[in-house]
């Protein structure tokens, strides 16, 4: 169900590169399909046509590369043998990883923020065993709302803060409904820092609403123009969200807390995003070309709640480029229930993030296995939505933001950290769950926010 908005759509299961000549399928349609062709070095200009091939568009990215349409296998068969070609791949779809965003599933559609009462929980996975069985106890949660006690009474008391929203006498008012917070330890780690909008997160997503009361805090902008992001689609700056899941992951990443409104992020941090999927889903062109966008504005953070089909030789090049430049890159492992962690989440190097329940179970639609590094909470997750509101959804794009924000946490405290360092932190504090020691349920275990960060101090 998870993916019904984006999944009836074109895949080629093949990639030119990869394939002996005699292996190729013909394009899925009687009208063509687009491919990517990668190049060793810039094309010559009208390249595409001169090999019989319509050019849709050059891609902004790590390689030369352009998308061309073909109607017939042959001219692409005959590009091929150019020597200055490096791959031939079919512009594959990408797939957002929530769950429910079919336009049906949203649970507690039309909160506003203003009527948290708590209702909401269904008290049955709360039982307080799970994580690490001591400081998640659950008494601090009594399924009517947050008492309070579960504070340490001084680092929350503003000096931390901005001391002006923060030392209000109850928190945030959603606060109550993210149990993921308290999972992973993050009112701990706020206790040293909570984040000083220093460092910039790429969201890759569908998008996010700029105007909602609980983001524009949180929003990067643009020196030159103002703009709060870029369309890897059109080429524009309207990340407009007419879906809906990338506002959810950015508020989960960074809402802004202490603002007496809604929710509270993992990172007080300044969110960049950029959209390569919409309504239709997106391509591997247009993730390549956000993922670029990206490094070209200084993200040290890369958050991708999204999967391809497979293995592309243009977001491989992407991907390395991305963590040779120092980023961390987080990609959610897919919902499939599937012991394969989908691609990009697969890539070496990326973090793959799995979705826990919050009795630190695997979440029964969480991919996982050996490619799998981490779990975080990805069932019953309220968070941010168009148009002022909140909802409360889960998958592993739920999950990956967690890690993605607190990895932002750890390059604001430590900015000298490495993207490879904080990958190796963020696996080495996880909290052990399951058997002893890595294992392919819960990869290095549950995300903990404040162990990280503590682990991250220069
Ligand atoms: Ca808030």
């Amino acid at each position: 169900m998870a993916r019904l908005a984006f999944a009836a759509l074109t895949t080629l299961a093949i990639v030119l590169a990869l394939a002996p000549a005699s292996a190729l399928q013909t394009p899925a349609s009687p009208n063509g399909a687009d491919y990517v062709v990668g190049f060793h070095h810039a094309p010559a200009a009208r390249w595409a046509v001169a090999h019989g091939l319509a050019e849709v568009r050059s891609i902004h990215g790590a390689v030369p590369a352009l998308v061309v349409h073909a109607s017939a296998l042959a001219p692409l068969l005959a590009a091929k043998l150019d020597p200055n070609v490096a791959f031939i791949e079919p512009n594959q779809r990408l797939h957002a990883d929530g769950t429910g965003w079919d336009g049906t599933g949203w649970d507690g559609t039309g909160w506003d923020g203003t009527g948290w009462d708590g209702t909401g929980w269904d008290g049955t996975g709360w039982d307080g065993t799970g994580w690490d069985g001591t400081g998640w106890d659950g008494t601090g949660w009594d399924g009517t709302g947050w008492d309070g006690t579960g504070w340490d009474g001084t680092g929350w008391d503003g000096t931390g803060w901005d001391a002006t929203g923060w030392d209000a006498p109850a928190p945030d008012p959603g606060y109550s409904q993210q149990w993921g917070l308290a999972a992973i330890h993050a009112p701990e780690a706020w206790n040293v820092t909570h984040g000083l909008r220093a460092v910039t997160v790429c969201v890759l997503d569908t998008g996010l609403d700029t105007s909602h009361p609980d983001l524009v805090a949180s929003l990067w902008t643009n020196a030159s123009d103002g703009s709060h992001g870029f369309n890897a689609m059109t080429g524009t700056h309207n990340v407009s969200d007419e879906v809906g899941h990338g506002t959810f992951v950015a508020g989960i990443l960074g809402a802004a807390g202490g603002n007496a409104v809604g929710i509270i992020g993992v990172a007080q941090e300044k969110i960049l995003p950029v959209k390569v999927m919409d309504a239709n889903g997106g391509t591997e062109a247009d993730l390549a070309t956000g993922i670029q966008t990206c490094l070209d504005n200084g993200a040290r953070v890369l958050s991708m709640s999204l999967h391809a089909t497979e293995p592309s030789a243009l977001l491989n090049a992407s991907l390395a480029s991305a963590l040779s430049a120092g980023a961390v890159v987080v990609a959610a492992a897919g919902n499939e229930g599937t012991s394969q962690v989908d691609y990009p989440a697969s890539y070496p190097g990326v973090i793959a993030v799995g979705a826990a329940t919050p009795s630190a179970e695997l979440a029964p639609f969480s991919n996982h296995g050996s490619r799998l590094d981490l779990v975080a909470p990805g069932v019953n997750i309220t968070s941010t939505v168009p148009g002022a509101m909140y909802a409360r959804t889960g998958g592993t794009s739920a999950a990956a933001p967690f890690v993605s924000g607190t990895a932002a946490l750890m390059l604001d405290l430590n900015p000298a950290l490495t993207g490879a360092q904080v990958a190796s932190i963020l696996k080495a504090t996880a909290r052990d769950l399951g058997t002893a020691g890595r294992d392919d349920t819960f990869g290095y275990g549950g995300l903990d926010t404040n162990a990280s960060l503590m682990g991250a101090q220069p």
